[in-house]
């Protein structure tokens, strides 16, 4: 069995409110159709890759929560719920609680800070936390607090400057390899795991997603693609160029995990 072997996910039906996505800068947000799409695409393949998939009712007053990866983290075992460092954000968690209630005999809490689950990347060993403008030292030392309560081990690292989250930066191919824009070439940051540095060019590759035995990547990125490929893990690519408008990719529409049951 490998980290990627999810049997349960839930997502959140993008709102109408969708158009109105956080991003950085002035340039036109996404059509509510076009989310949808791409949405449903990312859902269908999840389902298609053997998970179950819950679709949670879109939140009107949250432009962003479509992304419920950024307002928890989880495991087979339990829930933490997190922080979103947004303020228009901040209200996710009160909505994504109770539904994690319901899913998991255990959900904790953040104590102070801030911190955005894409922020986050849990590797076999640790879990990474990514300092950003989303997500603080204080909020960092919290997840660190919590994840020890879970037997867990969390480390910090830093969120290069300009983007958004750690994870829109890198993402895991298989359980010892991590795929990294060049901005975040760092041995020390990774620990064990071996680097491979994307394609130049193709830097909004990066949040990638393993899914079992499949890589889900953005479209658009043929190298990156031929790069895992090569590597001996296959690939699956899904249209994000609507979600790319509010600076979103794979990862950030879905919390994963494999139940204990299983
Ligand atoms: C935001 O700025 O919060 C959203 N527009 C995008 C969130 C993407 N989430 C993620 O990478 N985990």
């Amino acid at each position: 069995m490998s980290a990627f072997d999810f049997t349960h996910a839930i997502v959140r039906e993008p709102a109408q409110s969708v158009t109105d996505g956080l991003r950085d800068g002035d340039h036109a947000g996404p059509s509510h159709d076009a989310v949808k799409r791409e949405h449903g695409a990312y859902v269908a393949t999840l389902r298609e890759l053997g998970l179950e998939v819950e679709v949670l009712p879109a939140l009107e007053a949250y432009p962003d929560s479509i992304f419920v990866e950024d307002p928890a983290l989880v495991f087979s075992e339990a829930a933490i719920l997190l922080r979103p460092g947004a303020p228009t954000r901040a209200g996710e968690v009160a909505e994504i609680a109770p539904e994690l209630e319901t899913r998991f005999e255990r959900v904790l809490t953040l104590g102070d800070g801030f911190v955005d689950g894409g922020d986050v990347l849990t590797t076999p060993d640790e879990v990474l936390i990514g300092l950003s403008a989303r997500t603080d030292a204080a909020g960092a030392k919290s997840l660190i607090a919590a994840l020890a309560q879970l037997g867990k081990q969390g480390r910090v690292v830093k969120t290069p400057p300009g983007v958004l989250h750690f994870k829109t930066g890198c993402g895991l191919i298989d359980e010892g390899t991590v795929a990294i824009a060049a901005a975040l070439d760092d041995a020390e940051m990774f620990g064990d795991l071996k680097r491979m540095v994307l394609p130049a060019g193709e830097e909004a590759a990066a949040n990638i997603l393993r899914v079992r035995d499949t890589v889900l990547i953005g479209e658009g990125f043929p190298e990156t693609r031929e790069m895992i490929e090569r590597h001996g893990v296959t690939t699956l690519a899904l249209p994000i160029s609507e979600i790319a408008k509010i600076d979103a990719g794979l990862s950030c529409m879905s919390l994963r995990w494999r139940s204990v049951a299983s």
